[in-house]
């Protein structure tokens, strides 16, 4: 039997440097010789993506419960992919995941953690989320923000706080204010480490 490959999840604010970390350490572990793929959600690529892009970018309005219900069904929507990907030895590097999902819901008014949470039980369980944190200051030092949804300063606040609760023994949180390459090899040494820990484990199942 071949080992599998990890399920390795990033998250973190917006403007955390997410995007850049993944994409980096897709292609270092390429050239090492490791078979390992980039995900993104939202995954704005299939319909259901396409919806949510729209949304974001305020070209069309949605109820707060059907968006929420949207971004988790375009994680199901991946799930049979991700699962064999994962079984044939290939590691997912995935860029946001359900955690984001329920931080920004539960950032709105009359959402509650619990509530957010229920569409996506059962979803495949990481091995490790890598929280890379900012200080506002830090972040504003990145200059600003979009204008996509979300992207202001209290809406970032109040989903900082969420990652916090939503943190949990397969959480490790990662000080992202320093240069991308020493980021980038802090967070290659350690993603490294999970691979080796997680390939004869059984994929878990979240928030079971
Ligand atoms: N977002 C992302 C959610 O509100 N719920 C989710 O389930 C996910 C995966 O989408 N501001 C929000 C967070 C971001 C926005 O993501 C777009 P990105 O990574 O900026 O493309
Ligand atoms: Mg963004």
């Amino acid at each position: 039997m071949i080992d599998r490959g990890s399920l390795i999840v990033f998250e973190g604010c917006d403007r955390s440097g997410k995007t850049t970390q993944c994409n980096k350490l897709i292609t270092q572990l390429e050239a090492d010789g490791h078979k390992a793929k980039y995900l993104k959600f939202p995954d704005r690529t299939t319909k259901i993506g396409q919806l949510i892009n729209s949304y974001l970018g305020q070209s069309c309005d949605l109820d707060d419960h059907a968006i929420h219900l949207l971004y988790s069904a375009n994680r199901w929507e991946a799930i049979h992919t991700m699962k064999s990907l994962i079984n044939q030895g290939t590691t997912l590097i995935v860029d946001r995941y359900a955690y984001s999902g329920v931080a920004y819901t539960a950032a709105k008014e009359g959402f509650t953690l619990d509530w957010c949470k229920q569409p996506d039980i059962g979803l495949p369980q990481p091995d490790k989320v890598f929280y890379l944190t900012l200080s506002s200051e830090a972040l504003s030092r990145r200059g600003g923000f979009g204008d996509e949804r979300y992207e202001k300063k209290d809406i970032q606040d109040k989903v900082a706080q969420n990652f916090q609760k939503l943190k949990d023994g397969d959480w490790e949180e990662i000080d992202a204010d320093k240069s991308v390459e020493d980021l980038h090899r802090e967070l290659y040494s350690r993603v490294k480490q999970v691979m080796e820990d997680s390939k004869k484990k059984a994929l878990g199942k979240l928030w079971t």
